[in-house]
């Protein structure tokens, strides 16, 4: 060893991974010893330890190779929108640094990596002719990561749409949702000779309500107000409308992935699904919170995954529901092959109640602990109850946790290290319960981190990091954090506990 390396070496993780097999293979051991039948579950052979990203928030080069405006280049550029100004037009530079970042990737020991594909890089002006160029970037990114050993899982849309289309009624028109057919089926095609799992669309509510309308929540007593591009503030009837084009397009992709994929290609939604969690571990009030899961998501996975809008949902929209034909619902719930949630916290806590519609929704305690971002209720056994009532109430074949992660007050000790401790509590305590679920026979099939490196945090921007590797914005230096290591020993052993 070098006089360099004495310090504690995690930046290449081998130090601290290290340091995690020596110290917990003997009470392992040990515990097998005594009682082989009470030893921990592992995750299932072949289970995703994945991390995420999404393209505009890490991309930048914003018309390279002939990419078309997106909305949130516009958005970005609006004054009074981002946090401190900042926009999406250098990012983490990773259009030019992917195959560095890809080494990284490697580095966490990660066998999956949830990206997204710029739309407007494929298609510039939204429909049209296929940009080659566009195209051949997430083509070259895919050879990278597969020469690694790491599975693609691509999003097609994570948020950033073509300014184009926007300037043609955006979500509000009917064509968006066939225009993103036509591109669903244009990168599967390309793509699914090496790629075999897609994601249709991220975080169907949030991108539809946050961009369309606006969502006020109470923090602690005082209103806080969170906004996406496009930024618009429409009512309840034109969100609907948003709403149900969604769904309509995450359903014609299914199609078109079946119609010009490869055998076999996988496909399916990534939804944000923070769940309600029964305040009690009775039949009676998980039942209560699983019916009240359902009606919360009524417009998005319920639509989805039933084929109808609930009978309840209809009836508290009234003037406002959207229209829809019996074909659209048919379209709609195509069959996927996986469920993908987004899991960071919990709604709210949810108890049976005598009254209709038989659940009651209790407001989080004020004193309840916080991760960094004022929304972000500490609540790590969402990531058992997420997947539980996602099988119960649509049995899906498989399952992935498409997101999890926080954002922490991450800075550089010393050393040059970062040393984000509530990181690595958060995603312990949360995998845990991960695996429970997966032990239970929930069919889980893999889990990614929000997010592989801090990027743009949409409007919060570059002060808000979600990563498990730090990126110094100025030198676009990327420093594993501790939690990297903790989550490449947890993948090694396929098992948190
Ligand atoms: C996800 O968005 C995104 O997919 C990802 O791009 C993003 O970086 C990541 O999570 C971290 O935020 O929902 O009522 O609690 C989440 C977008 C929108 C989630 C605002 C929290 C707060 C209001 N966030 N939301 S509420």
């Amino acid at each position: 060893m070098t006089g360099k390396m004495t310090r504690r070496d995690f930046a290449s993780l081998g130090g601290v991974a290290a340091l995690g097999a020596a110290t917990s293979q003997s009470p392992r051991a040990a515990a097998a010893s005594v009682d082989a039948a009470n030893a921990p579950p592992r995750f299932p052979n072949g289970f995703f330890w994945g991390v995420a990203t999404a393209s505009y928030q890490i991309e930048g080069s914003p018309d390279a190779d002939g990419k078309g405006e997106s909305i949130w280049d516009v958005y970005a550029h609006t004054p009074g929108k981002m946090r401190n100004g900042d926009t999406g037009d250098v990012a983490i530079d990773h259009y030019k640094r992917y195959r560095e970042d890809v080494a990284v990737l490697k580095g966490m020991g990660v066998n999956a990596y949830r990206l997204s594909i710029s739309w407007p890089r494929i298609f510039p002006q939204g429909t049209g002719k296929p940009n080659r160029k566009g195209l051949a970037f997430y083509d070259r990114l895919a050879d990278e990561l597969l020469s690694a050993g790491i599975q693609p899982f691509p999003t097609l849309y994570h948020w950033d749409l073509p300014q184009a289309l926007q300037d043609k009624g955006g979500w509000q028109s009917r064509e968006t949702a066939m225009a993103f057919g036509d591109y669903a089926a244009s990168v599967t095609g390309m793509l699914s000779d090496r790629v075999k799992h897609f994601f249709t669309i991220n975080e169907f509510k949030n991108f539809v309500i946050m961009g369309h309308q606006g969502k006020e929540i109470t923090v602690q007593g005082k209103p806080v107000r969170f906004e996406l591009a496009p930024g618009l503030k429409l009512s309840n009837a034109e969100v609907n409308q948003v709403a149900h084009h969604s769904v309509l397009a995450h359903g014609l992709a299914v199609q078109a992935t079946r119609a010009h994929a490869r055998p076999g290609t996988k496909v399916g939604p990534a939804e944000a699904f923070n769940p309600l969690i029964p305040a009690i571990d009775s039949p009676e009030h998980v039942r209560a919170t699983e019916i009240a899961t359902r009606e919360e998501n009524a417009a998005y996975l319920t639509v989805m995954l039933e084929g109808k809008y609930t009978e309840h949902f209809l009836a508290t929209a009234g003037r406002d529901a959207p229209k829809f034909t019996e074909a659209d619902l048919k379209i709609i719930s195509s069959p996927v092959d996986f469920v993908g949630i987004n899991v960071y916290t919990t709604h709210a806590y949810c108890l049976a109640s005598s009254e209709s519609p038989g659940y009651e929704l209790i407001e989080t305690s004020v004193s309840h602990p916080k991760m960094k971002s004022s929304w972000h209720t500490l609540a790590p056994e969402a990531l058992y109850w997420a997947p539980r009532q996602v099988a119960s109430l649509w049995n899906p074949r498989e399952i992935y946790i498409t997101e999890n992660g926080c954002a922490a007050a991450d800075a550089l000790a010393e050393d040059g290290h970062v040393y984000d401790t509530d990181r690595v509590m958060y995603l312990r305590n949360g995998l845990m319960h991960l695996q429970r679920a997966v032990h239970e026979g929930i069919p889980v099939r893999g889990n990614f981190c929000w997010s592989a490196m801090d990027n743009l945090e949409w409007t919060d921007g570059y002060g808000t990091r979600f990563g498990l590797v730090y990126v110094d914005f100025q030198t676009q230096k990327r420093i594993p954090k501790l939690s990297a290591a903790w989550y490449r020993e947890a993948a090694r052993r396929n098992a948190v506990v």
